[in-house]
């Protein structure tokens, strides 16, 4: 069942608009008053946010500021910035003046005061000033590496290592097999993937992955089920409709790969989900599920028009950045939700079960804290409504 819904179906119909015009035309005695705008919400959530960004010079400005906050490990005036930044994607409009934003959420003094300098000169000189800086650019450049986080960056940069040939050329540094692999695709998997190569991924892997079993499920998650034109990767779910037979499905689909000589790295990490350990008070930031981390070879005549941007002289084959998770068949519908993100999406969705309905939601369950149990569900659909919220399709959910 790849690419079940946006891929499929064609995608966005038109943003709703609701919250800026009223459902009913006034009254006479209500036209009196200030016409009743519904509020943005705080909550991504419950706001329906596309891959059209009507704000892109404020919020390419506020992940800036936030990506150099997570450097200096803030994560206070970090998140801020992610969430304002959130707010202003989600907006059918651009904002043209600071009155525009009185009553939208999470716009705090420093997002305004960076939203005027913009306004005003076009520009931000505290972004600006960030983006000049060596230590913000080589923490950039060195995490953009496939396996180096902001940690290894920071501690390569208090080493005095500067670029890339700076860490190859030191003998004291051992990079891991996925950091080897990261610097030996670097210049590939660092372009991103377009639809018709996560397009023609999903056609490989669906091939597989039914050479194993008949009756497996594919579908396509992460930014591409979200509408995305490009991506740094292609994140899959794979699993059974037979409880337990998932179990094996991801190592015979390496296996699989590897006959067919296109798996040119994998990181594969068993399962270590237990449904008796659950709930998890803790925010963790990856799930118990078996999942894998690929750089698989995608050839040119694979996909349809050709492999996106390839160099002049024209290469046949590209490596690509492809992550498999395989939730057993009762997990899929949290596994799915986790997973198709955006992560903002996905921070608002836990935030808003634990703060509004006193629930825990994760990658795995749903559990309601006033009645001590377990929500059962097959969907999205059935998730969103255990938590009561209105359903929010995949490509409204680029938060
Ligand atoms: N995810 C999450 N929390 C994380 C990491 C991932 O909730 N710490 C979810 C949200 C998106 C999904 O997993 C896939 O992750 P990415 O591939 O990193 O994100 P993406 O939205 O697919 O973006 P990209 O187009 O860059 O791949
Ligand atoms: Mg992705």
């Amino acid at each position: 069942i790849w690419f079940t819904d946006s891929m499929r179906e064609g995608r966005p119909v038109a943003v709703e608009t609701r919250h800026l015009i009223q459902d009913t035309l006034p009254t006479m005695a209500e036209a009196t008053t200030p016409t009743p705008v519904a509020t943005v919400s705080q909550y991504a959530c419950q706001r329906q946010t596309t891959t059209e960004n009507n704000n892109k010079i404020f919020t390419d400005a506020f992940e800036v500021l936030a990506e150099s906050y997570e450097f200096n490990e803030m994560e206070g005036p970090c998140l801020a910035f992610r969430r304002a930044a959130s707010v202003l994607k989600s907006l059918p409009w651009a904002v043209q003046c600071l009155g525009a934003t009185e009553d939208l959420p999470c716009l705090g003094e420093h997002s305004k005061a960076v939203m005027e300098e913009i306004l005003q000169y076009g520009r931000s000189f505290e972004v600006e000033k960030i983006l000049s800086d060596e230590r913000y650019q080589t923490l950039k450049l060195f995490t953009s590496v496939f396996g180096v986080g902001p940690k290894t960056g920071e501690k390569w940069y208090r080493r005095g290592l500067r670029s890339f040939s700076d860490i190859l050329a030191e003998p004291s540094i051992h990079l891991n097999r996925m950091q080897q692999s990261g610097f030996l695709h670097y210049g590939d998997i660092s372009r991103a993937v377009s639809k018709a190569e996560a397009q023609a991924l999903g056609n490989i892997i669906d091939e597989a992955v039914h050479v194993i079993t008949t009756d497996a499920i594919l579908a396509l998650t992460g930014g591409f089920r979200r509408g995305k034109e490009f991506g740094h990767d292609v994140d899959f779910i794979v699993t059974t409709p037979e409880l337990g037979k998932e179990g094996h499905l991801l190592t015979s689909l390496i296996d699989q790969l590897e006959q067919q000589g296109i798996l040119l790295f994998c990181e594969h990490q068993t399962s270590t989900f237990d449904m008796s350990k659950l709930p998890s008070h803790r925010f963790e930031a990856m799930d118990h599920f078996a999942k894998c981390f690929l750089i698989l070879r995608l050839e040119n005549s694979q996909v349809v028009g050709g492999l996106h941007d390839a160099e002049e002289g024209g290469r046949s084959w590209r490596a690509v950045r492809v992550d498999l998770v395989s939730p057993p068949i009762d997990r899929y519908a949290f596994a799915l939700l986790g997973w198709t993100g955006s992560r903002q999406f996905e921070r608002d969705l836990r935030r808003f079960a634990r703060m509004e309905r006193r629930m825990l939601l994760d990658n795995h369950a749903l559990f309601d804290k006033t009645k001590k149990e377990f929500l059962a569900a097959t969907t999205e659909k059935d998730i969103f409504a255990h938590l009561g919220l209105e359903y929010i399709e995949p490509w409204q959910r680029n938060a």
